[in-house]
């Protein structure tokens, strides 16, 4: 079997699971949701890291199914964790394509409501180049998403070719800092310079900055003195089985 039809067997018959990391504010530690994270239980090759696999998708048009089965799971498990008292937003990662295809929010819409969760329990990562590479298009879907009530937020800021004049015209909750610039950045002065920036960007434009590969209690002190509100990283903990979740928030509260 080529990996292809590997690996539309595994969407067929459910051999994605999530880990789930979680993420926290950052003045006060308190834990504010959780991000999905993909992986395949293969038969033969063990667990395959979404590195492999998400660029499979997305180059033979197995995404939009990928994020669709994954949004599913990231809800019904935000269900399970409301039905046991915990309210934890969750945050799924949106394959470009799905930004071109204007089905996308009543998809989106109907996992909502078949879960029975608020819409603003559900963030939604995406990246500027899925943006980029068709604006007009992006926009629509976006505007779809947003009157839904899911938060948007974009992913991996500041990597790659950006263009951040859609900030202008998309409403947008929430930035991530991209690890590349946070997980160094008390020791390399550039990396904190675009930190800094980058958090007062998200500020100016009334969004919430999240710093992604949070590594150790220098770096989530320096963020919190940046001004920035959230974070995510190793230090915190790191990406966890569902069932794990809970005993990890049981022991923090
Ligand atoms: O979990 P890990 O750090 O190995 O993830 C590696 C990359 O795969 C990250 O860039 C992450 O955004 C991406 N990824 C993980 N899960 C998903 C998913 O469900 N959908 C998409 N589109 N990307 C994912
Ligand atoms: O592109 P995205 O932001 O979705 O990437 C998430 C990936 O980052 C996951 O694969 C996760 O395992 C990884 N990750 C999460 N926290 C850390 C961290 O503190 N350091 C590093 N190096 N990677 C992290
Ligand atoms: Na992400
Ligand atoms: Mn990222």
């Amino acid at each position: 079997l080529t990996a292809v039809t590997e690996l539309r067997h595994a969407i067929d018959r459910g051999e994605l699971f999530l880990h789930y990391q979680p993420k926290a504010l950052a003045n006060t530690g308190a834990v504010c949701g959780v991000e999905a994270l993909a992986r395949w239980q293969h038969p033969t090759r063990g667990l395959v890291r979404p590195d492999e696999f998400i660029p499979i998708a997305e180059e033979n048009g197995l995404i939009e199914p990928l994020t669709r089965y994954v949004i599913d799971a990231a809800l019904r498990q935000c269900r399970v964790w409301q039905d046991a008292g915990w309210e934890v937003p969750v945050s799924v990662n949106v394959g470009a394509a799905c930004l071109h295809h204007t089905e996308f929010p009543g998809d989106v819409a109907d996992l909502i409501k078949r879960h029975g969760l608020p819409a603003r329990l559900l963030t939604l990562e995406i990246t500027e180049s899925a943006i980029i590479s068709d604006p007009d298009r992006a926009v629509e879907v976006l505007r779809g998403l947003t009157e839904l009530g899911v938060r948007l937020s974009i992913d991996d800021f500041g990597t790659g070719y950006s263009s951040i004049s859609y900030l202008r015209n998309m409403r947008v909750h929430e930035m991530k800092l991209d690890r590349s610039f946070v997980t160094h950045m008390c020791t390399d002065a550039g990396d904190s310079a675009i930190v800094h920036a980058l958090v007062a960007l998200a500020r100016n434009f009334g969004l919430q900055a999240v710093a992604e590969g949070v590594e150790d209690q220098d770096t989530w002190t320096a963020l919190a003195e940046a001004g920035c509100d959230v974070v995510q990283g190793y230090f915190l903990s790191e990406p966890l089985p569902a069932e794990e979740v809970v005993s990890w928030l049981g022991d923090r509260a």
